[in-house]
């Protein structure tokens, strides 16, 4: 890692956490007022719930959706879906300021022209964790992927293109965006147990944004 490293463009650090994968750090602080609005709206059309894996086991994160295309996860596997299972109604539109977001922070991360159709939302409440997996559920690997992080801190473990490769620990916090594309798009990854806190604007949760071109 290269701790304090300035960006010329915005004079925020970044940390590089590979060749094509950099922490863009309080990345989302100057917007976070609109941000955490829209968030709130978002998440009032499509409620957080949680979704079960292909083998019954319930997921610890709370989800949602805004875009065109939603994660969803049932018995009957991973996929991108148009509509909210829930409601069988579209997904909320991604608002304007999230694609803002995503596609600037693409772009100083070196992935011009991104597009995403899709935004996860995952909230973590203490003690909720993801363990190591790869995304791949997307249509085409040569589109990075744009996460948010906001509220509570959280460790991100980094590994590398196999399950048992060694694991970086990486601490986000509120505004940082993690941008990762290029070699280091299948990489392995996850979320430490939440840690207990309260942050001044999310309270006991850590909420995050992943940006996609699904489909
Ligand atoms: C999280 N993030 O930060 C979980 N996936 O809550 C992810 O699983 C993730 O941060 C792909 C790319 C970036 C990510
Ligand atoms: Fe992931």
């Amino acid at each position: 890692m290269n701790p304090d490293l300035f960006s010329n463009q915005d004079q925020l650090p970044t940390d590089q956490l590979g060749p094509g994968a950099v922490v863009l750090r309080q990345f989302v602080l100057a917007d976070e007022v609109p941000v955490l609005g829209t968030l709130r709206d978002v998440t009032a059309a499509a409620p957080f719930r949680n979704m079960v894996t292909p083998r019954g086991f319930t997921i610890s994160v709370a989800m949602t959706n805004c875009g065109a295309l939603g994660w969803v996860s049932d018995r009957r596997g991973y996929r991108y879906a148009p509509a909210d299972p829930l409601t069988n109604q579209p997904w909320p539109p991604m608002p304007a300021s999230f694609l803002q977001i995503a596609m600037a922070a693409a772009a100083q991360a070196g992935f011009g022209g991104f597009l995403p159709d899709a935004c996860l939302i995952n909230r973590y409440a203490p003690g909720a964790k993801l363990t190591l997996h790869q995304d791949r559920d997307e249509v085409d690997f040569a589109q990075p992927i744009v996460s948010v992080s906001l509220g509570l801190p959280a460790v991100f473990l980094f590994g590398g293109v196999e399950r048992a490769d060694k694991v970086q620990r990486v601490k986000l916090e509120h505004g940082d965006v993690v941008v990762w594309g290029g070699p280091d798009r299948l990489r392995y990854h996850g979320i430490m147990p939440l840690k207990h806190g309260s942050h001044p604007s999310l309270g006991a949760y850590r909420f995050n944004l992943t940006f996609r071109k699904a489909g």
